[in-house]
């Protein structure tokens, strides 16, 4: 990580005059590691990479209900359906507070939902694969919340105020959604054959997206450089993928699973495992919406977009009404002082 932050060349080409003196401010509170808030002045290029990051990371958390929430309905117990519908109305908070922290970047809400939903913005690839089998349902809860937490706790340090800050949350209540997606494998595991093979096949599905998750290599991730400058981002793609490995594998063993890598080893030189390359073509296929269920995570999104139509209007009437009522009662207390 570089010692003190840069911006791109083109925030100050553009910039009025008053700028330089703005940007060297900007400059000093990333190199001392404070925090940059709503008020604060920002280079354009900060302002587009975090409202790209945010909205991508919101519209993740809020299409990344959809593959778990199939199986509510189907759950196999109460227990396990209160805890599904429980994770599945976290993410849907992750969500909000993700948009209201792009909100404070001066994002419209309904703006990044329309981009969304006419694919103009992306949202994470892993939640393009299907879920046929309960044992997926915790194996999403293991990897992928496991993958989320290595990338976000990272996140709570994130130099933009307002995102660092909706990370705490989202990250403890990830740690509980990955312990409950290996709570419920260890109960299966723990139970017949039929179910031990049903979970080393969803390790198997899985194991790879998961991986690939944290993006495209560090040699061909565009934004990393600059976003870890401004520190955004702190760690890399690859070094995020890595600490994931490491944890991953141990849990595994302990669970009894064997995961699809014959390449998986320990090195003792490095202090790390050394795993295979995942096929990364297949990541740029499903970011560019050739995975196996974009079609159908986009056309559920739609509409469930179209059916909220009302409650939006329905709050909107609401929020008017307070409005005006708020407007007349101090209108009459005017008139009250005035008499
Ligand atoms: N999928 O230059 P980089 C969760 C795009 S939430 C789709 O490396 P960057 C909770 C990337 O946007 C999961 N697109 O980009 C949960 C960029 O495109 P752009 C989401 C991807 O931003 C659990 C282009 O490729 N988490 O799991 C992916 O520096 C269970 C070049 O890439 C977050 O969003 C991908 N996997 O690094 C919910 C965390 N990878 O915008 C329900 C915050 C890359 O230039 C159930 N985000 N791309 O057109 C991040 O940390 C970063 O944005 C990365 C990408 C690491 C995802």
């Amino acid at each position: 990580m570089p010692s003190s932050a840069s911006s791109s060349p083109g925030d100050t080409a553009a910039a009025p005059p008053q700028e330089p003196a703005l940007q060297a401010h900007f400059d000093r509170t990333i190199a001392r590691d404070q925090r940059v808030e709503p008020r604060d002045w920002m280079p354009e290029g900060y302002r587009r990479t975090l409202i790209r990051q945010i909205a991508q990371h919101a519209h993740s958390e809020i299409i990344g209900m959809q593959p778990e929430g199939a199986w509510i309905t189907r759950a196999p117990s109460l227990r396990r359906k209160a805890i599904l519908f429980a994770k599945v109305q976290d993410e849907a908070g992750h969500g909000l507070y993700l948009y209201s922290a792009a909100e404070t970047l001066g994002a419209d809400r309904d703006d990044l939902t329309d981009r969304l939903i006419e694919g103009r913005q992306k949202y994470s690839s892993i939640f393009n694969y299907p879920t046929p089998t309960f044992a997926d349902v915790g194996v999403i809860g293991w990897f992928v919340d496991g993958a989320a937490i290595c990338n976000q706790v990272p996140l709570c340090r994130s130099s933009y105020g307002p995102y660092a800050r909706a990370m705490v949350r989202v990250c403890k209540e990830e740690s509980f959604h990955q312990r409950q997606g290996y709570e419920l494998l260890r109960t299966m595991m723990a139970g017949t054959q039929a179910q031990r093979d049903m979970v080393q096949d969803a390790v198997d599905r899985w194991w790879w997206p998961s991986l690939m998750m944290f993006g495209p290599p560090d040699d061909d991730s565009p934004n990393s450089a600059q976003s870890m400058a401004w520190r955004i981002k702190r760690h890399s793609n690859d070094e995020l993928r890595q600490k994931f490995v490491d944890m991953t594998v141990p849990q595994a063993e302990k669970l009894g699973v064997t995961l699809p890598d014959p390449e998986l080893k320990w090195n003792e030189e490095r202090g790390h495992h050394d795993f295979g390359t995942p096929d990364f073509s297949e990541l740029m296929r499903v970011i560019k919406g050739d995975g196996p269920c974009n079609a159908e995570r986009m056309a559920r999104r739609r509409t469930a977009h179209e059916e909220g139509a009302w409650v939006r209007e329905a709050a909107a009437a609401h929020a008017a009404k307070q409005a005006r009522r708020t407007a007349e009662r101090a209108r009459g207390e005017e008139k009250e002082h005035a008499a």
